[in-house]
């Protein structure tokens, strides 16, 4: 009889042949279901980081799965090099959901970023008249918006950036939800856009003063620079609106999605932009093998149908008063804050006889819970948006246990 193979078994395999870029939790999945995940060894959890919130909709969502089985045994890929019948819907079903003239369909969060980043200078030179290879893009402090080169020379996080130089030059970088420091940056001439997450997820779910959107972009648009939105983790109705721009009217420029934008089945990013600024990239000048392919445009179809079908925006805004208003009443004095907006919540946790973050989680794993801390001391919640408010509660009660245990 062929032993199955444990999770120990399996993480010695992934330690022996696999790059070791990250150190996950101790503990290997074989089943997804809604907000639920199940080991190899049959041990359900509750899944709170949803895969960095790919997973919104739901591990697995059967809307979406069948979306992806129809296409993929029709029509996968026929490159941008001829046309499809996929892809035009997608584009006109997108650009309408989110209000915008046109869509530049990418596969990852980053290529997405890189994308604006493109769009941005482009327009720039086109159609601001900044002199060539001048054109700055104002970032933010803690910011995290992908993992190629050109996006962690953006970064202040030493871990993301270091040992990767050169860097890609033409970024100024200000502090995260300061108004006066923008404006100050904003007096460059050559400043072209303002690149920003309207909640700074990796950092440690940072929601920003209110306001501060409203603010940022009115200055944006006084010195004719463009507001570009980050909202591949914020996005697709995870802080208790469609995009967390939402709450506060802002209507970005250029808007990057990514992550549940396919309801984590797929990659699926995208850039969406009016003709002013889309049609700056002419034919040739930008692509992508995989970028908007027939899958990916089923996919995201069906995606984008469940976050309105199933009111995940609504949900995750009420669900999330839920979350943050019980791990407040929890008497611990591990807790130093909880913050958050819908379902993306983070709670800081402060060392207590050596244990922190890391130990937090793995007590919760053992009570059923995945998360992941972030920067050591936050660990951030971020369950799929279709878990039921019974099974919320249940989860709370896990991880108050998982606190209380310290
Ligand atoms: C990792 C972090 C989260 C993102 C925002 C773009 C991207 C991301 C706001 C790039 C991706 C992922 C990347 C993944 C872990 C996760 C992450 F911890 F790295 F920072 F969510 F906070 N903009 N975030 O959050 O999208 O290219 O990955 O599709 O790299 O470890 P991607």
């Amino acid at each position: 009889m062929i032993e199955m193979m444990t999770s120990k078994d399996l993480i010695k395999i992934e330690e022996k042949y696999g790059a070791h870029n990250y150190h996950p939790l101790p503990v290997v999945l074989a089943k997804g279901e809604g907000p639920f995940l199940w080991d190899v060894e049959g041990k359900k959890y509750f899944d709170f980081l949803s895969a960095y919130s790919a997973v919104n909709q739901g591990h697995c969502h059967p809307k979406i799965v069948q979306a992806l089985y129809e296409q993929a045994k029709t029509l996968t890929l026929t490159s941008r090099a001829f046309h499809n019948d996929a892809l035009g819907p997608y584009e006109e079903y997108i650009a309408k959901y989110f209000g915008y003239d046109k869509i530049l369909p990418m596969n990852t969060g980053a290529e997405g970023d890189e994308t604006a980043l493109k769009l941005c200078r482009k327009w720039a030179y086109d159609k601001k008249g900044i002199a060539e290879n001048q054109a700055k893009i104002i970032v933010c402090e803690g910011n995290f918006h992908g993992r190629t080169i050109t996006v962690v020379s953006m970064s202040t996080d030493p871990e993301a950036r270091d040992g990767f130089g050169p860097y890609t030059p033409g970024f100024i970088t200000i502090p995260y939800n300061d108004l006066n420091a923008l404006e100050k940056a904003l007096e460059n001439p050559d400043v072209a856009g303002f690149l920003v997450e309207p909640i700074q997820g990796e950092a440690g779910v940072f929601v920003p003063d209110e306001g501060y959107l409203t603010r940022a972009f009115k200055m944006c648009k006084a010195k004719n620079v463009l507001f570009i939105a980050d909202e591949v983790q914020t996005g697709i109705a995870r802080t208790g609106k469609l995009l967390a721009c939402d709450h506060e009217k802002v209507r970005p420029d250029i808007l990057i999605l990514g992550k549940a934008l396919s309801g984590g089945v797929y990659p699926v990013s995208a850039v969406l932009a009016d003709d002013d600024i889309m049609l700056c990239i002419k034919p040739g000048q930008h692509g992508s093998t995989f970028g908007g392919n027939p899958v990916a445009a089923k996919v995201a179809v069906a995606a984008l149908e469940v976050v309105k079908d199933e009111k995940l925006a609504e949900r995750a805004d009420y669900l999330g008063k839920i979350f943050r208003d019980e791990m407040r009443k929890i008497e611990s004095p591990m807790i130093e804050l909880v913050r958050g907006k819908g379902l993306l919540n983070a709670v800081v946790i402060n060392q207590m006889q050596g244990k922190e973050a890391w130990d937090v989680c793995l007590e919760m794993a053992k009570n059923g819970v995945l998360a992941k801390p972030t920067h050591g001391h936050i660990i951030r919640f971020a369950p799929p948006l279709v878990i039921s408010e019974d099974e919320l509660r249940d989860a709370i009660s896990r991880i108050r246990k998982s606190i209380l245990a310290f």
